[in-house]
């Protein structure tokens, strides 16, 4: 039996609110990240509105790069405060559509309606509801991929956005994938692009083409899934994860201030290892890795990389850590707690993940 999977994302969710709370804001360009200081900032844009997408900014572009591209644009700091109460907002509405109910990040969520509708028809009205009770409830816009699987349901939800409703019935996802590039199953990044491209597959439709047997021999385990997310073969169910958690996170203060990197590293390093018992134990995969940094004087700081797929694996966070460590200016103050948190997490697919990571970029 068919499945009825949504997947819901609001758009571009940071300077939606922003929008939302400053209507002046309105049809000009919105970057919320760090300072530009006139284009000598650090630190890199968290989103931007579709205004600001026009001049070719998104997500993790250095901010200083956003600035010379978009100099007139309006830079904010993020408020996450806000942002968290408004996605509270919206997961409640979300879920009371359905129990079945997988919040998987800050704006995303997944809800099966399997047994809610009877029809795409019903699951269409279905899902124009929720997107209209969002933007009247909480004032911001959702987009809405329906699918019978988890995977095509993601791709469907960016498919129209912002403010759209997707829906792709099983007789019509070869039509729908056909054409789209690779990179937009996930599992397939930059590098493993080069790689599909090199043996001659573009599209997703180009997969499509190929046996499940030709794609095991040519890519392994990562051909395995990429073919079956192709062909509408995706089984993981939508659940919400144990004890509801978003994220998991460990921190450490030191017994005395340091500035000394080699201590900062290996204290990491040491709560790195505690988490990853925790993640192995209960099978979790993560797709965000945050670094936290407190100076003295009590500033804190956060730094974000996010991998393009979920993954679980300890070498990799490392590397993610080490990398946003680097990025870090103490600006000549001592640090007096450190901490990793690991969010955006998934229980762990049916699909084995450890070839895949091979594929992944951070
Ligand atoms: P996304 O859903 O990836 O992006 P978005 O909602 O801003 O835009 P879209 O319309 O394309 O969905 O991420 C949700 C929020 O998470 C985003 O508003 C800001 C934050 N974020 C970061 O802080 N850093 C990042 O690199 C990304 C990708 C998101
Ligand atoms: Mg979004």
């Amino acid at each position: 039996m068919s499945r009825f999977i949504l997947h819901c994302d609001l758009d571009c969710f940071f300077a939606a609110v922003e929008v939302r709370d400053n209507p002046k804001y309105f049809g000009k360009p919105i970057i919320i990240g760090a300072d530009p200081k006139n284009g000598k900032g650090r630190g890199v844009v968290s989103t931007c509105n579709y205004e600001a997408r026009k001049f070719g900014l998104h997500s993790a572009m250095p901010i200083s790069q956003a600035y010379k591209r978009c100099p007139h644009g309006i830079y904010l700091h993020p408020n996450f405060e806000k942002y968290h109460k408004a996605s509270k907002e919206v997961m409640e509405i979300v879920n009371s559509y359905s129990d079945m109910f997988q919040q998987v990040s800050i704006d995303e969520a997944y809800i099966d309606v399997s047994d809610k509708c009877i029809n795409y028809k019903e699951v269409r009205e279905l899902a124009e509801k929720l997107k209209d009770e969002v933007q009247k409830k909480v004032g911001i816009t959702i987009s809405i991929g329906c699918a019978p699987t988890k995977s095509i349901a993601k791709i469907a939800s960016d498919h129209n956005k912002p403010n759209g409703v997707t829906v792709v019935k099983p007789e019509y996802i070869k039509k729908f994938l056909g054409p789209m590039d690779i990179t937009k199953i996930s599992g397939i990044g930059k590098k493993s692009k080069i790689y599909y491209n090199k043996k001659g597959i573009k599209t997703i439709g180009d997969i499509i083409n190929l046996t499940l047997p030709k794609m095991i021999q040519l890519f392994g385990k990562n051909g395995e899934w990429v073919w079956n997310v192709a062909n509408g073969f995706d089984n993981r169910e939508v659940k919400k994860l144990h004890g509801d958690r978003k994220s998991i996170s460990k921190e450490c203060t030191f017994y005395e201030d340091t500035d000394d990197f080699n201590v900062i590293l290996s204290k990491l390093e040491e709560i790195n290892n505690r988490i990853h018992k925790n993640v192995i134990k209960n099978k979790i995969h993560y797709k965000t890795i945050t670094l936290k940094i407190r100076l003295e004087g009590y500033i804190t700081y956060t730094r974000s990389k996010s991998f393009t797929h979920h993954v679980q694996d300890k070498k990799k966070v490392l590397k993610v850590i080490i990398e946003l460590l680097k990025q870090f200016s103490t600006m000549n103050k001592k640090v007096r707690l450190v901490g990793i948190r690991l969010s955006n997490l998934e229980k762990a697919p049916s699909v084995t993940q450890t070839t895949l990571i091979n594929y992944l970029e951070v």
